[in-house]
């Protein structure tokens, strides 16, 4: 929500908003960067953790923002970015300059092989991972863009800097951090060439090499011990790329690191070997075998469940394929319930709780994101564009950045200046204010569930079991603990399934998506929460 008309959300704007979102009984805030940044990569390059972007506002109001959300018994987890800093960082301007300052090894800085880089690797965002600078004439790496350098966690200072950090936003009160590719932080002793398949710039995209290493466990152990220990907080690390094994390492309660992560595999499905821009097809049977997957290994840890963030699509562009407004609704709401009953705690991506849906882009004029954008630059060098840019509109980050669609008015509401971004058209038939004037809408059946799930023992501690797995198109599994157990049963297509719904006969029923029952089918987007004991 913008509150200073110039079309950027901002602080001010969102302590407007901590009604609504008690309202809808949020417990928590996660923050997508708020500190000081030139922006290359939307906040995620970082030129001062302790200031509060221009954009978004100044410190008073972010120490308002605390102050008002605690008030409403609303916790704020900020995002922490350590993997990389922006290169307008007062560090990588004293690293750059010469090569034996106290900060130049703050960065990983390498000399070229034979006037090329120092290996192959690829970046995220650009061709290669490495930017040669003129100054000191070495590379430096970047696994995102250019403007983001890795900083070098082999450094005890930084490591030190860092924590110093961490523990000046906890003392100011915050909740906790969301860390950001946190299990990038530790790159394979001595770089080594990836060797999996090239990208389409040649380079070779290669994550054995920097994510998972060993030492990131022992970064994160000192991290605990240093700013965690004894403290009130919450930390859920960002970690693409890993095995339930590695999962199970990092969310040990034991093991001192990370209380819970966000792991990627189901966001990842329909990604190739190459990375996300290979769209490749998936069944339901592999979605099922993911969940239960991740259930089983969160088991002696705690899970995280999403259907999206800022760098994902909406899922009801993804997951089903809703043809009219009614399916829509459905869909969502069996969306809803098919992730947030699973056991661990529920992330809901902005406007998710409306039904949000990817944006009609019409052109790579209309993006801001640098991920789509530098991606198109090198699709239309090896002549792909069109394939790339029909990618673009299916997993492209800004599909889920456009605008809060609040209400059917300019701008859907969320500022009366030209939007960053442009807002989905479609806001006039998806937009909060029309949604709570709906009893039956999608953000009522996600106030319910969140109430639900934050108040019976059963949604949060109950162990997890697939159901009817041979079923193709419905996913299904049962919560149960001692004296309670209910099952979810979820019709993930729009094709009438047959379903023998005999033996819930005078169950009573939690959640449900039809107004009346059916004996003998699970219609389209059908779902059923039903008690059982
Ligand atoms: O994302 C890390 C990450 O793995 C993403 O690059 C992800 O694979 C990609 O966005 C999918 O499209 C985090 C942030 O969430 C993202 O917004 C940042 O751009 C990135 O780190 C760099 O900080
Ligand atoms: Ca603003």
């Amino acid at each position: 929500m913008d509150s200073n008309h110039d079309g950027i959300g901002d602080l001010n704007g969102i302590i407007g908003k901590l009604d609504y979102l008690k309202e809808l009984g949020v417990g928590a805030v996660w923050l997508n960067p708020v500190y000081e940044s030139p922006n290359d990569d939307m906040g995620y390059d970082i030129s001062d953790y302790r200031q509060i972007m221009r954009e978004f506002g100044t410190m008073e109001d972010f120490d308002v923002l605390l102050r008002e959300a605690h008030g409403r018994g609303i916790r704020i987890i900020m995002d922490l970015v350590v993997n990389h800093s922006s290169d307008e960082h007062s560090w990588f301007a004293k690293s750059r300059k010469d090569k034996d300052n106290p900060y130049r090894d703050y960065y990983i800085w390498r000399k070229g092989e034979n006037g090329k880089e120092p290996n192959n690797w690829g970046s995220f965002f650009t061709p290669s991972a490495w930017k040669y600078d003129e100054i000191t004439d070495e590379y430096y790496l970047h696994l995102f863009s250019e403007k983001q350098p890795d900083l070098n966690w082999e450094n005890r200072k930084l490591r030190e800097e860092i924590y110093d950090m961490i523990n000046w936003w906890l003392d100011k009160g915050v909740d906790g951090f969301r860390m950001d590719v946190i299990n990038l932080i530790a790159k394979k002793p001595g770089l080594p060439d990836g060797t999996g398949e090239k990208t389409i710039s040649g380079y070779t995209f290669c994550p054995e090499n920097f994510a998972n290493q060993p030492e990131l466990h022992d970064y994160l152990k000192e991290m605990r011990a240093a700013c965690f220990d004894g403290r009130d907080s919450m930390c859920v690390g960002e970690t693409p790329f890993v095995t339930p094994e590695i999962g199970r390492q990092l969310m040990n309660k034991e093991n001192r690191e990370l209380d819970m992560i966000f792991q990627f595999e189901l966001m990842d499905i329909d990604s190739g070997r190459s990375g996300k821009w290979e769209i490749v097809p998936y069944t339901l049977a592999d979605f099922k075998r993911v969940i239960s997957r991740w259930q089983e290994a969160t088991k002696e840890g705690w899970g995280s469940l999403f259907w999206s963030n800022h760098d994902q699509p909406r899922p009801l562009s993804r997951f089903v394929s809703p043809d009219t407004e009614e399916e829509r609704v459905r869909a969502a709401k069996m969306l809803a319930a098919a992730m947030h009953l699973l056991r661990g705690t529920s992330f809901i991506y902005q406007g998710e709780e409306i039904g949000m849906t990817n944006a009609p882009f019409t052109s790579i004029m209309e993006l801001r994101d640098i991920e789509s954008i530098r991606y198109y630059e090198e699709a239309e060098k090896a002549g792909v564009k069109e394939k790339a840019w029909d990618a673009i509109l299916k997993k492209g980050r800004d599909n889920a950045r456009t605008p809060m669609q609040w209400e059917d008015s300019v701008n859907a509401g969320f500022s009366d200046a030209a939007p960053w971004l442009a807002v989905n058209e479609n806001y006039h038939k998806i937009n909060v204010e029309k949604a709570l004037a709906d009893t039956d809408s999608i953000w009522y059946f996600y106030q319910k569930l969140i109430a639900f799930k934050s108040g019976n023992d059963t949604a949060i501690y109950g162990d997890y079991k697939e159901l009817y797995s041979e079923t193709e198109a419905v996913f299904a599994y049962r919560r149960e603990l001692e004296e309670e157990a209910f099952d979810v049963i979820c019709n993930f297509t729009k094709k009438e399934v047959a379903f023998d719904w005999k033996q819930y006969s005078g169950k009573e029923i939690y959640f449900h998506n039809y107004d009346n029952r059916s004996e003998s089918v699970l219609r389209p987007y059908e779902v059923r929460v039903i008690r059982i004991k």
